[in-house]
């Protein structure tokens, strides 16, 4: 069997338009290859093309929520707050666009229906849902974690009779709220920095939670010109910070423990982190919050204080506080959520006590009664992670399904490449870490660059990891996780486990070794010529 009998149409097909795929393009493109990239969206920007919902803004730090390769765009580009908003990541995502002269690669407003990869050729092959067929050697996917939205599955929603939105499938045209009776379904990321900016717009706001969680406020606030000046000045240090830490952030990781901290101590600096904001408390306080439960206590009866304190009503406080751990699920951010519900107009509804059992003409149907109103807020989230992914037809060598592959969750090795789909590489993958993204969607864009010079240059023509790999890999991220407190994360519907979605395989979709574990494993990878890999010349030499 001869590889490559029939010539590709281009050597490499990308999907997505977000961070992932435009510097996947864009590597891909700068070692010499011919690249057509897809996205479903009629823009670039991956997830803020989707996710336009009033309040949208990224919790990274607006320093490291970018790119760093270009030193230029560095000390040329700098958003406006320290976290930057949605209009503000699609207009950075669009400079990226044309300063690198991305748009020729890219289809847009199209999917990418399947991929196969046919033994006979090669190659991949690729259709979409205008009806075209395309070849390539390369595939490389830059899907996004959160691109597969979901709905409750209770009945009745098109007889709804108002609006009905989902936040990430938000329109351009400005939605009015003045005036309005708003449901809001969900209290995840989305959800709270929803209900945090419309709250004084609507009339009423009746909030539907079924899982509780730990919103620290945002700490957001303009940047200032005498820190982006900082920021130029020291870039190479940011960039050191980032690679070291976990969640890519600019910190130090602290090196002391909040269970041999005195307690006065210890809430002095919860208080500082809290009003800090985003991630500070987790990362900044404590180095046993994530590992040891009995830290994770501390800090959550804290919070729980915290919460207290803000909510007039007790019940509604009690109802508003976590009872899983801090970062069993990933944590929210957003300014006045708790502090919304000491207003007259917003109501709290809590599903496990008083079911969503259906929509009707004039709102929700719960348990209980109904609720009247003008619009419904879907905040409910993805079939995160996987769900681009198995939403969509692809198979590798003998027609394996990856589906099937992935039926009791996904396997991969380190997040890039799976078994028995030669030649596809992920960038933000099922099994990456999970962290800040930009920094990740580099070094990954990076080394799979790397990969395929590196096969130019050892004439290699397909590359796929082992499955040895991918099963040590899994057991190796599994146990991470369950030392961690995401153990916690099926009893929190966490999306990390696959527990927010019913019938969905329970196993952990990110890695949280971490960013720098994962970049050290990926550099170590490369370094040592790919040990973990299948590199074969011919593709019937395929395990
Ligand atoms: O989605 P989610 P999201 N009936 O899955 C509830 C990133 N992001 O869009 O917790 C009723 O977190 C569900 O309840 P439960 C970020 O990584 C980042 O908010 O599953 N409720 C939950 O409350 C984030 O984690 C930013 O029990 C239902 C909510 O809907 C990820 O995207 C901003 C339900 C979904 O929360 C996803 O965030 C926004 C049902 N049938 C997003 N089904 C920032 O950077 C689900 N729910 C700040």
């Amino acid at each position: 069997m001869d590889n490559f009998s029939a010539a590709p149409d281009v050597d490499a097909v990308v999907i997505g338009a977000g961070f992932s795929g435009l510097y996947a393009t864009k590597r891909l493109r700068d070692i010499g290859l011919a690249v057509r990239a897809f996205d479903a969206a009629d823009g670039v920007g991956g997830v803020w093309t989707w996710n336009r919902y009033p309040g949208a803004r990224t919790d990274s730090l607006h320093e490291t929520y970018c790119f760093t390769f270009d030193k230029d765009l560095v000390n040329e580009w700098s958003y406006t707050e320290i976290h930057p908003g949605q209009a503000e990541v699609l207009e950075y995502l669009n400079l990226i666009a044309d300063r690198f002269d991305l748009r020729r690669h890219y289809t847009l407003t199209t999917t990418v229906t399947s991929a196969v990869f046919d033994e006979a050729t090669g190659l991949w092959n690729f259709l979409t849902d205008k009806g075209e067929s395309l070849t390539a050697k390369y595939f490389v996917t830059g899907l996004g974690l959160v691109s597969a939205p979901i709905l409750p599955n209770v009945p009745g929603l098109e007889e709804f009779e108002g609006e009905v939105y989902h936040t990430s499938r938000w329109p351009e045209t400005p939605v009015e709220f003045d005036g309005k009776r708003v449901a809001v379904i969900g209290t995840g990321s989305s959800g709270v920095q929803f209900v945090s900016t419309v709250v004084d717009q609507a009339r009423e706001l009746t909030v539907f939670q079924r899982t509780p969680n730990w919103v620290a406020p945002t700490g957001n606030r303009p940047v200032t010109a005498q820190e982006i000046e900082e920021i130029r000045a020291n870039h190479d240090e940011v960039c050191r910070l980032v690679r070291n830490h976990p969640a890519g952030w600019p910190w130090e990781m602290v090196d002391r423990k909040c269970v041999e901290t005195p307690a006065e101590v210890r809430e002095a600096m919860f208080e500082e982190a809290w009003e800090e904001g985003g991630f500070a408390l987790l990362y900044k306080t404590f180095s046993d919050l994530s590992t040891d439960k009995a830290a994770n206590d501390i800090v959550c009866a804290w919070m729980a204080k915290k919460i207290a304190s803000i909510v007039e009503d007790p019940e509604i406080a009690k109802k508003l506080t976590p009872t899983h751990p801090y970062g069993a699920k990933r944590p929210p951010a957003a300014d006045g959520y708790y502090q919304a519900f000491n207003k007259s107009h917003v109501r709290l509804v809590d599903i496990k006590e008083e079911p969503i059992t259906g929509f009707t003409k004039k709102g929700i149907r719960t348990s209980q009664g109904e609720f009247e109103v003008d619009v419904i807020v879907m905040a409910t989230g993805f079939d995160a992670i996987t769900g681009a992914f198995t939403r969509m037809d692809i198979r590798g060598v003998g027609g394996k399904e990856l589906n099937d592959h992935w039926s009791e969750g996904p396997l991969t090795y380190l997040g890039l490449g799976v078994a028995g789909f030669p030649n596809m590489f992920m960038v933000a993958g099922p099994q990456s870490p999970f962290a800040n993204l930009p920094p990740g969607a580099q070094e990954q864009g990076n080394w799979i660059a790397d990969l395929i010079v590196h096969m130019r240059e050892n004439g290699i023509e397909f590359v796929q990891p082992t499955e040895q790999a991918e099963i040590e890999w899994t057991k190796h991220l599994t146990e991470v996780a369950e030392s961690l407190m995401t153990r916690y994360g099926l009893e929190a519907n966490s999306w990390f486990a696959g527990a927010n979605i019913e019938g969905k395989p329970r196993a952990f979709n990110v890695y949280f070794g971490g960013h720098a574990a994962h970049t050290d494993l990926c550099a170590a990878e490369a370094a040592e010529g790919y040990p973990h890999f299948e590199k074969v010349a011919k593709v019937a030499e395929l395990a």
